[in-house]
């Protein structure tokens, strides 16, 4: 008997495919809403393996799984793994790294030229008619190129950017990391900034790019906006809960800092009466920094590969750091 697998999201045909020459698989279309409550805690009972796009895998999820052996997350990030609770029932977790780098780092370089020159908010105004030839100054936006860029968080999509931003739009690189990266340094002509308070005051454009982990959470907060200049623009393109949102609403509403680029919130979807969503200033994506066809086929296919690895015996290339040694 092949072992069950449950996927709680739509995946692509091939996809699909793939993974039923493995395994008996089933596919819960999530267009049709969240699976329920009962029927997922039925299809847990008898999984070997589980796919996802970002359900927490927690204790009380695992406890509906007596069988489970891995779970393979179609994202990059991962802090819906509780890696402890993981650990203690030995189950493995994968995710999907590099495939999604240049196409993250062109939806940052997106929201960095959207909220400097009020693509969306122009756009808006075109749309409603408000055009006129006296407008002049009224629509004017901030250069990109040449401003200083500062990156919180210099992983490989922190990189991709970099290397946008410097030779495509000659911008000045500084970033903050965990570790310092001498011959990132060196490729990119970007400069390492030990403290992070330095590099928010020095930055036209904060880019903040770092995995949430207990360490980054809440790691911009009211303390950091007001270190920032009054025009900064702020981008976050890493997980809602890396910056303190009323902070930031409160420092866009003050004037601490200029704009923002938001792909990611506190709580997504995000409230229709969030303040973020009345601000002219502020551009809102609905967390599709990765949602391009191509690239989301690459990351499931992935993922795909990662749970037949790991449910069959061979070493999955990408379980997270976390669990290595339990494969
Ligand atoms: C995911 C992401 O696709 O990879 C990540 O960490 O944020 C996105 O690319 C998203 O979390 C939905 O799965």
């Amino acid at each position: 008997m092949l072992p069950f697998v449950f996927v709680d999201r739509t995946i692509p045909d091939e996809v699909a495919a793939y993974l039923a020459e493995h395994f008996e698989v089933e596919i819960w279309d999530h267009q049709k809403g969240s699976i329920p409550k009962e029927l997922l805690g039925e299809k847990l009972s008898r999984a070997a393996g589980f796919m996802t796009g970002g359900r927490s895998i927690n204790e009380s999820f695992l406890e509906q799984a007596p069988l489970l052996k891995a779970v393979s997350t179609i994202s990059v990030g991962y802090n819906h793994f509780d890696t402890e609770a993981m650990r203690r029932r030995g189950v493995i977790g994968t995710h999907t790294p590099y495939v999604l780098d240049d196409t993250v780092a062109d939806l940052t370089l997106a929201l960095m030229l959207a909220a400097a020159r009020r693509v969306a908010e122009l756009d808006r105004y075109v749309k409603e008619g408000k055009w006129s030839r006296s407008d002049g100054v009224k629509l004017f936006g901030k250069d990109v190129h040449h401003a200083k860029l500062g990156i919180i968080g210099m992983g490989r999509i922190g990189e991709a950017v970099a290397k946008r931003a410097r030779f495509g739009f000659d911008m000045e690189i500084a970033y903050y990391n965990r570790s310092r990266k001498p011959e990132v340094e060196a490729r990119l002509q970007a400069s390492y900034t030990p403290q992070l308070q330095d590099l928010l005051a020095d930055s036209d454009f904060v880019v903040l790019l770092t995995p949430l982990t207990p360490q980054t959470n809440k790691l911009i907060g009211r303390e950091e906006f007001e270190r920032m200049k009054r025009d900064a623009i702020f981008i976050n393109v890493s997980r809602g809960q890396t910056v303190d949102e009323q902070a930031l609403i409160e420092a866009l509403q003050n004037g601490t800092i200029g704009a923002a680029g938001l792909d990611v919130y506190e709580q997504e979807p995000i409230q229709p009466d969030n303040p973020l969503l009345g601000m002219p200033n502020v551009v809102t994506l609905p967390h599709i920094g990765s949602a391009t066809t191509q690239t989301r086929n690459e990351m499931a296919m992935l993922a795909a590969r990662n749970l037949v690895h790991a449910l069959t015996g061979l070493q999955p290339a990408y379980i997270v750091s976390e669990l290595a040694d339990l494969s």
